[in-house]
């Protein structure tokens, strides 16, 4: 299996760029946040429990989390390998994924981060905003979720560089041209 993580800010087009990806691999891709909002959508127990804190911008608690993934995980079985799309976030986050991977018999291959800076993911998001009318991409929730990337989720870095698998990309240009740097990422590993 291949197994790669996209990693990054919140709007640095992770969402965007796994799509792609796990199109051209003939990956399966499991994006965390679209877990959740269909959660919510569907009005389950958990998505009541989880639309304000995704709303506030703020990182919903390991333990809710893991058995959507794993379950979203095993709905793949027999798949060539993932993408993961904004998982893991938290420290506890990559141990839970590291499990799943062992009891898969697999492992991580890579990580690319998407490099972005904040004023362009800032008016990214708004512009999203405009379009998809998305709760928690307002001015005051995207700051919130910038520091909340910094605080929690940038601290993955040093452990996926002290493995060797991290890569990190311009993320800023065309969603093409950012792609053939993520391509050529995973090129030089399959
Ligand atoms: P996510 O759904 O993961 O959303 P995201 O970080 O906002 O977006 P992404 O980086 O995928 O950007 P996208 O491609 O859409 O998370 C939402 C929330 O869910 C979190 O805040 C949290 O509450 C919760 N959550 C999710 N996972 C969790 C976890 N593991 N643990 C706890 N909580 C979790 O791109 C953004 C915009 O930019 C789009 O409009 C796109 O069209 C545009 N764009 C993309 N590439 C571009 C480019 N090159 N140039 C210009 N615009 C571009």
């Amino acid at each position: 299996m291949f197994n790669v993580i996209m990693f990054g800010p919140p709007g640095s087009g992770k969402g965007t760029q796994s799509i792609m990806v796990a199109e051209k691999y003939g990956l399966s891709h499991i994006s965390t946040g679209d877990l959740l909002r269909s959660e919510v959508k569907n009005g389950t127990e958990l998505g009541l429990r989880v639309k304000s804190i995704l709303e506030s911008g703020e990182l919903v608690p390991d333990e809710l989390l893991i058995d959507i993934f794993k379950s979203a995980m095993e709905k793949h079985a027999g798949t060539k390998g993932f993408v993961f799309d904004g998982f893991p976030r938290t420290i506890p986050q990559v141990h839970d994924l590291d499990q799943a991977m062992a009891e898969a018999k697999s492992s991580i291959s890579l990580v690319i981060c998407l490099d972005v800076d904040d004023e362009e993911i800032i008016s990214r998001l708004l512009k999203r905003a405009e379009i998809q009318g998305r709760k928690d991409d307002t001015e005051e929730v995207i700051r919130n979720r910038l520091s909340v990337y910094q605080e929690q989720t940038a601290p993955l870095i040093d452990f996926y560089k002290e493995q060797q698998k991290y890569v990190c990309v311009d993320g800023v240009g065309s969603i093409d041209d950012i792609f053939s740097l993520i391509c050529g990422a995973i090129n030089r590993l399959i």
